[in-house]
């Protein structure tokens, strides 16, 4: 035993101290809580419980577009303090023994989960940002689950440690090693800072200028809005939208061709796209509202619709769209984005656009509505 206490490492670093530890924990356990319900409500509305899909709001109109950028803002920003809080308590990993009481080895345990499910939630979040799949495994079920296990294991932490934390919470003013601290955690701060600053312009669009480090610029794009999946990449051409009619299933399906499609009630909206990845800019949209395409087929107010695209395949080639999208007169079947016809990428000849909701389920290339 005491040859092995002598051959571990010894620190002498002050500021691997509980004070420090609590000050850094602070922040990151209210970045951990943002986004855990920022994605929590991002999970709702991507896939409500039959019981709440009837009753998702489409207001704000925005509401998506600030969730999901806070977010991968406090995302981001978790991963800088992850990373302080780990250098403060990492001499810990050494203590010998490695434990005292059955107690301890259950609470070193749970810190062990909860470190590995938070690094895994940053880790997936980020290369999910950056449009990389490098796993065998869905992201956003993985995604989800693990996020309940964060915050299991967060609550079990901050249990354990309460007292602890209770001690730390205020700094003593006999604290020698006050100033020390004060310079790391504006390190820290200014680190956290800089990365926010460098990429909450993606959703944020009047930092759009210090934008340096998001995945996309929302200025390298067609008809002023990125594109996530091309039309390239979903298969579909000119020439397949040549022929392109919309179907409408209902009590009186019918057939309506583009030309006929515009010759309707138009109604312009301003929207957001709102990606899940954290992008979102507004825009102009044009078009015919959903509801006014499901009442031509006899389809009454209060119906959930599925939305089928011509793109060949794909995880989002048809969605679900809850009733109260498809009642809403901002939902629209869009032909003209920005007062432009669509161009392919952008869903030509028609595409889904809705309030409040998440960019992934505002689907391109439409080519069926009918009653779920
Ligand atoms: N048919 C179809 N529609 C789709 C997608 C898709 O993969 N297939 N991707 C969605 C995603 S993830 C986003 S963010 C928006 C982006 O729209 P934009 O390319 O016009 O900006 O389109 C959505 N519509
Ligand atoms: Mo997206």
């Amino acid at each position: 035993m005491g040859a092995m206490r002598s051959a571990l490492p010894q620190f002498r670093g002050r500021l691997h101290d509980p004070r420090t530890a609590v000050a850094i924990g602070r922040w990151l356990g209210a970045a951990i809580v943002v986004c855990f319900l920022t994605g929590l409500i991002s999970h709702v509305l991507q896939h409500p419980p039959g019981w709440a899909a009837g009753l998702l709001p489409t207001r704000p109109v925005w509401g998506y577009r600030l969730t999901q950028g806070l977010h991968v803002a406090s995302g981001l920003a978790a991963i800088v303090l992850v990373m302080a809080k780990l250098w403060t308590v990492y001499p810990r990993l050494f203590a010998w023994p490695p434990f005292r009481s059955l107690t301890h080895l259950v609470e070193r345990l749970t810190i062990a989960l909860l470190v590995a499910a938070t690094v895994f939630e940053l880790f997936t979040g980020l290369i999910n940002i950056l449009q990389w799949y490098p796993w065998p495994f869905s992201f956003t079920q993985a995604h989800y689950a693990v996020a309940w296990i964060v915050a299991g294991s967060l609550l079990l932490h901050l249990a354990v440690k309460a007292p602890l934390i209770r001690a730390h919470w205020r700094r003593k003013t006999s604290d020698v090693d006050a100033a020390d601290r004060r310079a790391l955690l504006a390190g820290v701060g200014a680190a956290v800072g800089a990365v926010t600053l460098t990429t909450v312009g993606q959703a944020f669009t009047p930092l759009r200028a210090f934008d340096l480090l998001a995945p996309r610029n929302p200025d390298n794009a067609t008809q002023g809005v990125p594109v996530n999946r091309t039309a390239a990449a979903a298969q579909v051409t000119h020439a397949s939208a040549a022929d392109w009619a919309l179907e409408v299933g209902g009590p009186a399906p019918y057939r309506i061709s583009l030309a006929e499609l515009t010759a309707l009630p138009q109604r312009r909206v301003r929207l957001p796209i709102a990606c899940v990845e954290g992008w979102s800019v507004d825009a102009w949209w044009t078009g015919v509202p959903i509801r006014d395409l499901l009442a031509r087929a006899g389809i009454p107010p209060g119906t959930a619709v599925r939305v089928t695209s011509m793109e060949v395949w794909g995880y989002y080639r048809t969605t679900a769209m809850p009733a109260p999208y498809a009642d809403d007169p901002q939902t629209l079947l869009a032909l003209r984005l920005n007062d432009e016809v669509l161009s392919l990428d952008h869903g030509y000849p028609a595409r889904i656009i809705a309030p409040n909701r998440p960019g992934v389920l505002q689907t391109k290339w439409v080519s069926r509505l009918e009653v779920l």
